[in-house]
């Protein structure tokens, strides 16, 4: 009698386990509180009260689903896998019983034709390995991003001394080009002085458009109109060539014909002439200098982080063959995809930080590329990951003429990116 009283307590227990089980199949812990209610339920958008028999009864009875979290009768309800020893989540409640083991305990497929094995354990040991060597990977890339900041600290100062010697260079050479410029506004005056001093008397008669022939340049006040008539033997051939040239309606001016100008007037224009030569190569070397400033403070103004992690980056490019292109991110200058024939496209110039405000630094923009045959102009976003090496570890082209690349780099690596590698696991 005592064993058969027994038999049916044990039997009373094993239904109670059971009903629980069942009612309160496919809820998280944070919910089961509200499936405790024996007698009614509150459907969880509050919009229907029911008795708590229909609770996991394989129909739906409230609009958000609540009353089925254990079956597939409703639409838009929700199956929680509890995946003990790996990360707990949601499956849609319409993929219980369907016949695929969707979570990784085998829980949604309690009544189904098939065997779920418990994979969670190997899961959880798989993704906590991984995010060991991942947070291995990270502290490493903290530990060579310090080194990228003292080499972009050496870069920086470099670039500063680079600026300031040019500066230098840049004021000698201002100082020069006034300096040159004086000296050809001198050799030209001289060389009209001269002009004026042995041009042709118009007033007098005879000799009217006669070159004085060779006045020493320290003797031209000298020369007046009675040595113009002084004129012998072959210099007297000389001034009457070029009076007859002077004659001639579309004669050649004598500057343009240096063989016929007197050698006074052709040593002058010598001396203008090597001035003008000099001051265009202090010109020259002026403007390019200036340039070259130019470039250097754009390059100064670019933001390179927070601690100019970055700056390294400065000057070096990183290549990718993806199909048949060849792309290329010159970081903080442009991105080129090269054809298998060599043909060469701009995918975009330096547009400045793209990432979200609170991480800015997480993606870069290139924008104003070349124009795309029935398409926007081409440009690239660029997301920064953190990685043990600085190299391209994707490049994708989800739209037309718009690319995506993924650059991993230590300088990418922050307190942050390790703290996100937990928070996404476990
Ligand atoms: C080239 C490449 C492609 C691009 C097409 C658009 O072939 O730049 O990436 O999609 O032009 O016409």
């Amino acid at each position: 009698m005592e064993l058969h009283f027994q038999l049916i307590l044990a039997f009373l227990l094993f239904s109670e386990c059971f009903i629980e089980t069942k009612k309160i199949r496919g809820v998280s812990m944070s919910y089961r509180r509200l499936y405790r209610e024996r007698k009614s339920f509150l459907c969880m958008d509050g919009s229907r009260l029911i008795p708590f028999s229909q609770v996991n009864d394989d129909y739906c009875d409230c609009a958000d689903g609540s009353d089925e979290p254990g079956t597939a009768a409703c639409h838009n309800g929700r199956f929680y896998c509890m995946n003990l020893g790996f990360r707990p989540h949601y499956i849609p409640s319409s993929r219980v019983n369907d016949g695929i083991c969707d979570c990784c305990d085998g829980s949604d497929e309690f009544a189904s034709r098939i065997q779920c094995s418990n994979k969670c354990r190997m899961l959880g040991q798989r993704e906590r390995q991984e995010l060991e060597e991942r947070m291995k990977a990270v502290n490493e890339g903290l530990h060579l991003k310090k080194q990228l900041i003292e080499e972009g600290t050496l870069i920086w100062q470099e670039k500063q001394t680079q600026l300031s010697q040019l500066q230098k260079v840049s004021e000698d050479l201002r100082i020069k080009v006034e300096d040159y410029r004086k000296r050809k506004l001198r050799a030209e005056a001289e060389k009209e002085h001269l002009e004026e001093a042995i041009k042709p008397d118009h007033n007098s008669v005879g000799d009217q458009s006669q070159w004085l022939g060779v006045v020493p340049h320290d003797s031209r006040s000298r020369v007046d109109k009675d040595k113009s008539r002084v004129i012998h033997g072959k210099e007297q051939e000389e001034k009457t060539e070029i009076q007859k040239g002077q004659n001639d309606p579309v004669r050649t001016p004598p500057h343009e014909n240096p063989d016929k100008l007197p050698p006074v007037i052709r040593a002058a224009q010598g001396a203008v002439d090597s001035a003008v030569t000099e001051l265009q190569k202090v010109e020259e070397a002026y403007d390019t200098v200036q340039m070259e400033i130019r470039e250097l403070k754009e390059k100064l103004a670019i933001d390179y982080g927070p601690e100019r992690e970055f700056v390294f980056l400065l000057g070096r490019c990183v290549q990718m063959a993806v199909s048949e292109y060849t792309y290329m991110l010159c970081p903080f200058s442009q991105v080129t995809q090269k054809n298998n024939v060599g043909s060469e496209v701009m995918l975009g110039k330096w547009g400045g930080w793209h990432g979200p405000p609170d991480s800015p630094y997480r993606q870069m923009r290139y924008d104003d590329g070349e124009a795309c045959w029935q398409g926007p102009n081409r440009s690239t976003v660029v997301s920064l990951v953190c990685g043990t090496e600085t190299d391209l570890k994707s490049v994708k082209e989800p739209s037309k003429c718009l690319y995506t690349m993924e650059l991993q780099t230590p300088a990418a690596c922050s307190l942050n990116t390790q703290r996100r590698s937990v928070h996404n696991e476990l």
